[in-house]
């Protein structure tokens, strides 16, 4: 897959009020390369109206769309991958579902699930929750940068830290060694998300 640095994923909780296809195209204008559509509130097809409107605009700006869960919506808008977390199909299964070329994610907690998916043929995984965060319902508790520094040591597949990751502990994310980083509110909860994003990526240049 095409590497990339600040991956966002959408929370349209956190930005009552605006459109989630305007607060994600100022988010690719202020340096996201990367976009993930996770709603675990909609219904089915309300979940497809929003990712088909996703893919429109990642299309527009060449920035690969990846959805959370749903395999079916995933094939449905072509998006170029999907999400799964410990608790949902096996990677073999996805796999079998996706077929080749369509990037699969995992989410994991510790180095034996990181060991699995990368031996699985993930193409890439999520490490976290480094922080405490709100932004996830029985989210487990925060795995700290050490989990980075496994990772680092142990995995070679691209790997995005995530979790209650903000500017200020940015650095120290980076210090362990993450070169990826994932955020949801940081990057929607507020009134400038381009100008938000283009501090993140500052913050990020001058730590690499
Ligand atoms: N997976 C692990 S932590 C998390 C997800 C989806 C939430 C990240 O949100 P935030 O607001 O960047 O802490
Ligand atoms: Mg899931």
């Amino acid at each position: 897959m095409k590497d990339f640095r600040l991956y966002a994923i959408t929370g349209e909780e956190f930005h009552p009020g605006k459109e989630l296809v305007d607060v994600m195209e100022q988010a690719i204008l202020g340096g996201v390369d990367i976009i993930q559509l996770r709603d675990k509130k909609s219904s089915k097809l309300e979940v497809l109206k929003k990712a088909q409107k996703l893919r429109e605009l990642t299309k527009k700006y060449d920035v690969p769309f990846i959805v959370n869960d749903h395999i079916d919506v995933a094939l449905a808008v072509e998006a170029d991958g999907i999400h799964v977390g410990q608790d949902d199909l096996p990677l073999a299964d996805v796999r079998k579902i996706v077929g080749p070329d369509m990037i699969i994610g995992i989410s994991t907690h510790k180095l034996e699930e990181a060991k699995k998916a990368e031996e699985g043929g993930a193409d890439y995984i999520g490490v976290g929750p480094i922080f405490p965060t709100n932004s996830k319902e029985d989210v487990v508790d925060p795995v700290t940068t050490s989990y980075i520094q496994q990772i680092e040591t142990d995995i070679t597949i691209p790997y995005v830290a995530i979790g209650g990751i903000k500017r200020h502990n940015l650095k120290e994310v980076m210090a362990a060694g993450a070169k990826r980083v994932c955020m949801i509110t940081e990057i929607v909860e507020t009134t400038d998300v381009r100008a938000r994003c283009e501090e993140i990526i500052s913050i990020m240049e001058e730590q690499s």
